[in-house]
Formats: C-alpha cells, sequence, structure tokens
C-alpha cells in the first residue's frame, strides 16, 4: 500500500490557492523552518562529537597539544617575520624559554626557521641576544675541522645579516669557538678571524661570475703574510684551504634578497692602486673597493675600515696624463667643485676629504681602463643633487640678507 502523505486530503483537488502576500509569507515559515532543522542536525551531530572528548582525559591532552602546536607553528611564523616579536610571543605563551641555552637549541634545531632572521636574532647587541650566539656557536662542533670546513657549517646554520657591527660579532664569536675546538691552529682568535673573512672574501672572487680578476694562490698566499701574530702561516694550511674553497663555493642559504655576498662582499671591483694626497701630493698604494656607488680605500687587504670613502654620486672619470707615474686616472667633479668624500685621521676622527679630483695610477693600461669602465657604470645621477644643492644655496644667501 501506498505511503499517503498527511495532505492527501488535498489530492486529486486543485491547489489551495492563497492570495499572494499570505503565499509570500507561506513560503519565507518554510525557508525558516528548513533553515532551523539544517541547525538542529548540525548541533545534534556536534554533541555527539564532543561528548566523548569532555569525558575523556586523553582526548582532552590531545586537543590541547593541537592548541599548542598551533600556536608553536604561529611563533615560527611570527619570528621569520620578526625574529624578536616571534620569540616573544612564544615566550609569553610559555613555549619557548628566555635563556640563552633554550633560545640557541631552538634557533640551530628547529625545522622552518628563516635564515636570514636567524642572523639577524644573533646578531644583536643587548645581552640575551649575546649569551645566545654563544651557546649557538657553541652547539657547533669544529674538532679537527680545517677553516674552510668549519667555515662551511657555520655559515650553512644561518645567514650573515648585512650589517658590519653584527657580523663583526659573528664571526668573533665563530674564531672564538673554532680556536676552542682547535687550540693547536692559530696563535690568536684574531688570526682566525682574519682568515676567515680572508676565505669569504676569496670564495667571491672566485665563483662571483661578475668578478673578473680571479686572485691565484699566490695571490691569497700573500694577502695572509704576517697574519699569525707577525708570522706567516703554514703555506700548506693556505694551500689546502685556496683548493678547498677554490673547488667547492660556500653553499649560502638563501631565503630572501637581503644577500650579504651580493653587497659587502661581492664588490663592483677591488684592487691595488696608487693614489696621490689632497694637500700633500704624495703618493699612497691603497687597496681600493667599488661597491653600491661609492668608492672605498683601505690601507690593507684585511683592514675593517677604510681610510676613505667616495660616493660617486654625480662625478665623473677619465683617462690621465701624469709626468710621475704611468696609467693614471682622474675622478673628478664637472662642476669644478671639491669632491664630496670622508676619511679618517690618524686619531680616528673622520674629517671632509680635501679633493678637488682624485688622481690614481693602475698597474698597467688594461687595468686603468677596467677601473674607468667599472667607476662609470657605477656612477650615480641624481637629479634631485642638483635642485636640492641651488635651493640650499638659495636659502643661505636668502639667510644671510
Ligand atoms: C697624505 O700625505 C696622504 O697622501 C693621504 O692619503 C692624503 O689623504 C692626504 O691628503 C695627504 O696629505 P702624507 O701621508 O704624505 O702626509 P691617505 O689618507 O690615503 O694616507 P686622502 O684625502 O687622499 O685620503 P689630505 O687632503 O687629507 O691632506
Amino acid at each position: 500500500m501506498a505511503i499517503r502523505r498527511k495532505d492527501s486530503f488535498l489530492w486529486g483537488r486543485a491547489p489551495l490557492k492563497l492570495p499572494p502576500a499570505e503565499k509570500r509569507d507561506s513560503d519565507t515559515v518554510k525557508v525558516h523552518k528548513s533553515d532551523l532543522q539544517d541547525d538542529i542536525q548540525k548541533l545534534r551531530l556536534e554533541i555527539v562529537r564532543v561528548t566523548p572528548e569532555t569525558h575523556n582525559p586523553d582526548t582532552k591532552e590531545q586537543s590541547k597539544n593541537v592548541v599548542r602546536n598551533r600556536r608553536f607553528l604561529r611563533g615560527k611564523k611570527k619570528f621569520n617575520m620578526d625574529p624578536k616579536k616571534g620569540v616573544r610571543y612564544l615566550v609569553e605563551n610559555e613555549l619557548l624559554e628566555w635563556r640563552a641555552e633554550p633560545l640557541a637549541e631552538f634557533l640551530y634545531k628547529e625545522d622552518g626557521l628563516n635564515k636570514t632572521a636567524i642572523g639577524n636574532f644573533l646578531g644583536e647587541r643587548e645581552e640575551m641576544h649575546l649569551q645566545t650566539l654563544k651557546a649557538f656557536v657553541g652547539l657547533h662542533e669544529f674538532s679537527d675541522l680545517n677553516l674552510v670546513q668549519a667555515l662551511r657549517q657555520f655559515l650553512w646554520s644561518f645567514r650573515l645579516p648585512g650589517e658590519a657591527q653584527k657580523i663583526d660579532r659573528m664571526m668573533e664569536a665563530f674564531a672564538a669557538r673554532y680556536c676552542d675546538c682547535n687550540p693547536e691552529v692559530f696563535q690568536s682568535t684574531d688570526t682566525c678571524y682574519i682568515l676567515s673573512f680572508s676565505i669569504i672574501m676569496l670564495n667571491t672572487s672566485l665563483h662571483n661570475p661578475n668578478v673578473k680578476d680571479k686572485p691565484s694562490l699566490q695571490r691569497f698566499v700573500s694577502m695572509n703574510r704576517g697574519i699569525n701574530h707577525g708570522e706567516d702561516l703554514p703555506t700548506e694550511l693556505l694551500t689546502k684551504l685556496y683548493s678547498s674553497i677554490r673547488s667547492e663555493p660556500f653553499k649560502i642559504p638563501v631565503d630572501d634578497g637581503n644577500d650579504l655576498t651580493l653587497t659587502f662582499f661581492n664588490p663592483d671591483r677591488e684592487g691595488w692602486l696608487l693614489k696621490m694626497g689632497g694637500r700633500v701630493k704624495t703618493w699612497k698604494r691603497r687597496w681600493f673597493i667599488l661597491t653600491d656607488s661609492c668608492l672605498y680605500y683601505f690601507e690593507y687587504t684585511t683592514d675593517k675600515d677604510p681610510i676613505g670613502i667616495i660616493p660617486l654620486e654625480n662625478l665623473c672619470v677619465r683617462k690621465l696624463q701624469d709626468a710621475s707615474k704611468p696609467d693614471c686616472l682622474e675622478l673628478f667633479n664637472p662642476k669644478g667643485q671639491k669632491i664630496k668624500a670622508c676619511k679618517t685621521e690618524n686619531k680616528g676622527r673622520v674629517v671632509r676629504g680635501k679633493h678637488r679630483s682624485y688622481r690614481l695610477s693602475a698597474a698597467g693600461a688594461e687595468e686603468r681602463d677596467a677601473w674607468i669602465h667599472a667607476i662609470r657604470s657605477s656612477v650615480t645621477k641624481d637629479p634631485f643633487y642638483d635642485l636640492v644643492s641651488v635651493r640650499k644655496r638659495k636659502v643661505c644667501s636668502n639667510a644671510a640678507v
């Protein structure tokens, strides 16, 4: 027998015709009713799902863990965007202890952390960061590794930040740890520090296609003369380090575009040039580095601080005949003004340079031309420079009236 609907009494009859307004009301009620039924059904299912959890402590624990893990992940994400904020969040949520050792372990072992963020956190100057850096470096085992092998390990565990002070602290911590693990190799941590930088620079020079002048083993050895407290390091050791870097470049973690090797250690050009003094006209041999539209000169290749910095903005460069030196080039201001530059005096005071032009002499015509070409490509033309200087002059002359 067919099941009959309750409204079967309507069967066979014409459907009851409601006036339009009532028909609309009736339709709305039907929709609400069906929504309510859906909601009731969803609530029933939710109650069935949740009931065992509230009675079972294991499941309670599990859901706590789920929340914890979720927060931990959120903390890591925050860390990758802003390391200090990320760590603060993890500490506030009791997911990380605010002590150097656990912080260092977190940075060293945790997967999925951005290596630039790790580098930035470790490079900070506050006490807890310094201690964490020490603990972090202490987690590396460098015993019986040569300096290149140790550097490979170290430079892979984070990404060196671009700030000189930060790099300095990190490389110092590295050198101290390396010397602790290998007390026989160097006379002091300074030697280890200098050689580490020299190796990093060698890595760039040998493997960066933009650097055309590839240093030979002899040059590497001579660059590192006398760095072991006035004595030379064994040539055998330097040869081994050189070969290792030449056959395999450092693997630098890539997270983003903030690549130190593309800035500080990847100059457009570097090399020895003779430079004529500003007031006293003597030639001095200086190590020049051309990078970021600036020309830096140093006394030694390994010096951290340049003697002078010449921003190349709006400058020109040309060949120059000089009676006293061959293969000269000149850096000058086309408007004949004094060049804006700065230099460090003997006592460490930074003063403005006094050059109207810089006369430089290269080791050969080819080198001179390569320098001219490289400097020309780095010179920036800033239209605002002229606008601002005109405005400044105007302001000054108005003030003087
Ligand atoms: C110095 O001559 C050096 O040549 C300086 O070069 C030079 O400074 C000085 O010029 C010049 O007087 P003496 O050492 O014979 O005294 P550096 O600094 O490379 O040692 P610049 O400006 O070329 O660096 P003035 O202009 O600073 O006096």
